[in-house]
């Protein structure tokens, strides 16, 4: 069969709602595509630990510090699992994360953003992983197998982190007027990198073309932007937050909520390397690297051992 027919039966597969797995027929296209964007999510999953962790030594109380110590060790997990998924398509995980250190692959902008407060820790959990589970939930009706289950999986995680995001900060929401600032800060400062998580408007998006066109992405951009935004102002509402959005209003004819423009200039600015923490973000993944060298050896050797030692005992 010439590539011409291949490509025609892949069409036709995925027109019919199938799923394709590593070893299937896929277009070279499709493949880069896959590899650029499960690779940046892996990224961005471990890059999110940085801010995260940032508090972990702070938590207000032993309880909040074993959740915040699971929450940022799941992450950790996913972007191992996202790896483990990438690398099914023929690439190597040690040469992802050299051009992640070298500053050549793309992760998720909000992870540049200093985490400056404890109720920052709530707006991460409530808003970023809030947003991530609103894209991840319809990626997880994708396509290719590996990335669907690894999101279904994700995501149920992520619903924990999100409620106990929420949770730190209906508890400051009920304290004292501090406490209550802290948490209308956090929200201020995270509520517009938020939206920008879900990528440049529908007319910027280079990749939805192939992405759409090849059932990886099942929603636009600013589609899941607005299914976060509705989702999220009456959660803010009614812990007596302030959408930082002066234009911000329901449109009752549409039933949605309708923003003011988002700074496109920023985004831009973060994704190609100037955010405030960009740098930082980096040069920290760079010396765990390297600081875990030992750990990586001691791993391949110990799985080495014991598998000589099984090949001889069989
Ligand atoms: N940040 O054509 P477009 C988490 C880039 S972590 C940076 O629309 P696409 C968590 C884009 O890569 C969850 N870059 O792209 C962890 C492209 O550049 P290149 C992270 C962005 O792929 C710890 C260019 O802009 N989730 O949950 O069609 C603690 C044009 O964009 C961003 C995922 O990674 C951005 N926000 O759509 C807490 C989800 N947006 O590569 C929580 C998986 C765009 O052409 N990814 N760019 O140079 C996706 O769903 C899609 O890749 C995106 C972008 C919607 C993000």
């Amino acid at each position: 069969m010439d590539d011409a027919a291949k490509l025609k039966e892949f069409d036709d597969r995925i027109a019919r709602g199938e799923i394709f797995e590593p070893k299937d027929w896929m277009p070279e296209r499709l493949r880069k595509q896959l590899i650029r964007m499960m690779s940046q999510h892996a990224h961005s999953e471990v890059v999110g630990m940085l801010p995260e962790g940032n508090w972990i030594t702070r938590a207000p109380s032993l309880r909040r510090k074993m959740i915040l110590l699971a929450k940022v060790q799941d992450e950790g997990g996913h972007g191992l699992y996202i790896y483990s998924g990438v690398e099914s398509l023929g690439v190597r995980r040690e040469d992802l994360i050299d051009e992640l250190h070298a500053g050549k692959a793309k992760y998720s902008s909000i992870f540049n953003y200093p985490s400056l407060l404890w109720s920052d820790m709530g707006a991460i959990g409530w808003l970023v992983d809030g947003a991530a589970i609103v894209n991840q939930t319809t990626l997880a009706k994708c396509s290719f197998g590996p990335y669907a289950r690894a999101m279904i999986r994700i995501c149920k995680e992520e619903n924990f982190h999100k409620k106990q995001g929420y949770e730190i900060l209906s508890t400051m929401m009920a304290g004292t007027p501090a406490q209550r600032a802290m948490a209308q800060d956090s929200i201020n400062r995270w509520w517009w990198p938020s939206l920008m998580m879900f990528g440049p408007t529908d007319k910027d998006s280079p990749n939805s073309i192939d992405l759409m066109r090849w059932g990886i992405k099942r929603k636009s951009n600013d589609d899941l932007r607005q299914r976060f935004i509705d989702m999220t102002v009456p959660q803010a509402h009614a812990i007596g937050l302030t959408i930082p959005d002066p234009a911000l209003k329901f449109n009752k004819e549409t039933g949605h909520w309708e923003i003011g423009p988002i700074n496109w200039e920023e985004f831009f600015n973060v994704i190609n390397g100037n955010g405030p923490c960009n740098k930082e973000r980096i040069a920290a993944r760079k010396h765990a690297h390297d600081e875990g060298k030992w750990v990586r050896e001691a791993a391949v050797a110990y799985a080495q051992k014991h598998s000589s030692l099984e090949r001889r005992a069989a």
